[in-house]
């Protein structure tokens, strides 16, 4: 049975161990994990985090967003190297608060960093499959999964669609390397969401919920019906994760990044409920 979990994103960007409030909220609602990025990736500020989930109860997942000068498709060797290394911490950090998943666009910052120019799409994928091949094998020795996020058109030049990352992961050819799919891009480049999920089938390693302007679930455009069904019949039984958003409590650099200018829901913490009380209507 899939675990329902929350991106911390939804009050916060980057989470740090200061708001333990976020974390009881996220409990007390009834997640079974958070998701969040973090900054500050000292062994005394995951230590702090590390006593709050496990006082509580809570799974942990890492969301990986790496800057301009930390992608491992960068025509430069310097910045793919650094990329390696970048993700290769997340996967430390991963193991110091116990996170079985580290998912998100970790091969790239989305198109403000980023932009792939005319011709270096060999390359970039080229360069994807060695680093993150690379990658892998400290992701396996670990025993965490590291699913990878296709984003729109606006946010990544890189990887858009499901097809493209599936044909990416199969070449790097690791049990630890999977798919992260969300609705909110899909509904941008895909052509249909029952599709991608069935053809990823297992590899399918994690999965956002949010509507197509990231609220709450069932108040906006996307096929949930269509959903649901796909991700039954394939089985999916890993995390699904809430990543609705509210500027209210983000700063500058996540909004730009995202594109978030305005409330998607009555609150974030509506939202939350909200959307919980979906996943255990429909999925649970
Ligand atoms: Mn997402």
């Amino acid at each position: 049975m899939p675990k329902f979990a929350i991106n911390t994103v939804l009050w916060t960007w980057p989470f740090s161990a200061d708001r333990v409030d976020i974390l009881e909220k996220v409990k007390g609602l009834g997640y079974d994990a958070v998701e969040f990025s973090v900054v500050d990736t000292s062994p005394q500020h995951l230590a702090k985090i590390r006593k709050e989930v496990t006082r509580l109860g809570l799974e942990t997942i890492i969301c990986g967003i790496p800057g301009p000068q930390q992608s491992i498709i960068d025509p430069d060797e310097k910045v793919r190297l650094t990329g390696v290394k970048f993700v290769e911490e997340l996967l430390d950090v991963c193991s110091a608060l116990d996170a079985k998943a580290l998912i998100g666009p970790t091969y790239s910052v989305g198109t403000y960093g980023h932009v792939i120019e005319p011709g270096g799409r060999e390359a970039a994928e080229k360069h994807f499959v060695e680093c993150m091949k690379e990658i892998a094998v400290k992701a396996e020795h670990k025993g965490i999964r590291i699913a990878i996020e296709p984003l729109n058109r606006y946010e990544s030049s890189f990887l858009n669609l499901a097809e493209d990352a599936l044909r990416l992961i199969g070449k790097v050819d690791s049990p630890a390397v999977g798919l992260h799919l969300d609705p909110y891009h899909m509904n941008i480049e895909e052509p249909s969401f029952a599709g991608p999920i069935e053809q990823a089938g297992e590899k399918l390693y994690h999965f956002h919920i949010c509507e197509n302007d990231r609220g709450a679930p069932e108040t906006g455009t996307i096929n949930w019906d269509e959903i649901v069904t796909v991700l039954k019949k394939i089985g999916y039984d890993h995390y699904l994760s809430v990543e609705a958003c509210d500027p209210a409590g983000l700063g500058p650099e996540i909004c730009k990044l995202g594109g978030f200018w305005r409330p998607y829901g009555q609150s974030p913490d509506q939202i939350a409920r909200d959307s919980l009380t979906f996943l255990k209507r429909t999925m649970g």
